[in-house]
């Protein structure tokens, strides 16, 4: 197998880079942003819909296909791709955070988690060998270790267990991994203690994973909190080895996120956003439901090439989510990932152009004032 991860151009006043992935279903540039589609589906938009926004690669989660339809189905479906009928890269996250956030009777031991559906109730255990097998299942290109993610705040000591169960889950996973399409991801915990997180990094990178990412953040510790912790990573993990940040972020999180090195995204606030008639803009929020537009002929942002915004005036989509149309969730959340899909080509353009320092501190302070 080639090299999997080529870098094309490095800033030089930040450790931002642009690299092109290489998977078993095409080439990614980095960095990147990836939609997500939990159940194997990007909530409310077709495949041709998904393309059209710029998405190169989707996330679907391991947790949510294995309750439903379960991974031999979608094995016997012919796998994840042509279920979703999306023959682009796929990213399984591992299931270990799902779990946790998606759980409140979890049992953790040492080989993994014993959890009750939060469908059924009905009582399963996953594991990093039990995930691993489950992706292996599912096919995506790119999958995670299983890991725990800490909540914030979090107790030292709990920190700490949780960062030695995650470097032990994640040799288990390795060694439960045996297919070389499928890049295998190590996930570096520790919250935002930098010890742990440089105990973790320093662990797993000896372990040789083909990617890693950064997990445990985003979840209620604040942005500079979080760029902290991600300042003190990304430089731990190999230059030459795709950066993945885990369920981040916002425009501001993003690209002081791409200036710290990292490579690739995913978030759900688009699509989550979209449904709820929240639009994401370079100058903020707009609320579509919101009387205001009732008699709004612009489109959702003046200047957006997205289908929704080529076609549709604001009153139009306020109309369709005054009345519940189906159409207005899904223009809205076209329009989001669209506008993430700009936003991360640009940062893409910035880096090569060699002017993208400067650029990104003008509009992380741009979109902190508006409010995103
Ligand atoms: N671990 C995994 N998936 C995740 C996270 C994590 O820490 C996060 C952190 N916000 C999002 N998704 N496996
Ligand atoms: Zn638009």
């Amino acid at each position: 197998m080639g090299k999997i991860f080529e870098v094309k151009s490095r800033d030089e006043s930040s450790n931002a880079r642009t690299a092109v992935l290489k998977t078993n279903h095409g080439a990614i540039q980095t960095p990147v942003f990836m939609p997500v589609g939990t159940r194997g589906s990007v909530k409310g938009l077709t495949p041709d819909q998904i393309t059209e926004t710029g998405s190169q690669i989707i996330l679907a989660n391991t947790y949510h296909m294995m309750l439903r339809p379960g991974a031999d189905i979608v094995a016997e479906l012919g796998g994840l791709h042509k279920l979703m009928a999306w023959d682009k890269p796929i990213l399984t996250d591992s299931g270990g955070y799902q779990v946790f956030s998606l759980n409140t009777l979890n049992k953790i031991n040492d080989n993994g988690v014993e959890f009750a559906s939060h469908i059924d109730g009905k009582k399963y255990m996953l594991g990093p060998k039990d995930s691993i097998g489950i992706q292996n299942k599912l096919g995506a290109d790119i999958i995670m270790a299983f890991d725990e993610c800490t909540p914030f705040p979090c107790p030292e000591d709990r920190l700490k267990t949780a960062v030695e169960k995650s470097i032990r889950w994640a040799e288990q996973s390795l060694n439960a991994h045996d297919r070389e399409e499928q890049l295998l991801f190590g996930i570096v915990q520790g919250g935002i203690d930098l010890d742990l997180r440089s105990r973790c990094a320093e662990e797993l990178v000896s372990m040789d994973f083909p990617g890693y990412a950064i997990g445990g953040l985003s979840v209620g510790e604040g942005h500079k909190n979080m760029i902290r912790a991600v300042n003190h990573t990304a430089p731990l993990l190999p230059e030459n080895k795709p950066r993945y940040l885990m369920g981040v972020g916002m425009p501001p999180d993003v690209i002081a996120a791409v200036k710290a090195g990292v490579d690739m995204f995913d978030c759900v606030l688009p699509t989550r956003n979209g449904r709820n008639a929240f639009a994401f803009t370079q100058s903020g929020a707009v609320r579509l439901r919101n009387s205001i537009h009732t008699k709004d002929k612009s489109p959702i942002e003046e200047g957006c090439d997205c289908y929704a915004c080529r076609n549709f005036s604001r009153a139009a989509i306020r109309h369709f989510f005054n009345v519940g149309e189906m159409l207005g969730p899904t223009l809205v959340s076209i329009h989001n990932i669209r506008f993430f899909q700009r936003l991360i080509h640009s940062i893409r353009e910035k880096i090569e152009e060699g002017n993208f320092s400067s650029w990104a501190d003008e509009q992380i302070e741009n979109y902190q004032k508006c409010g995103l």
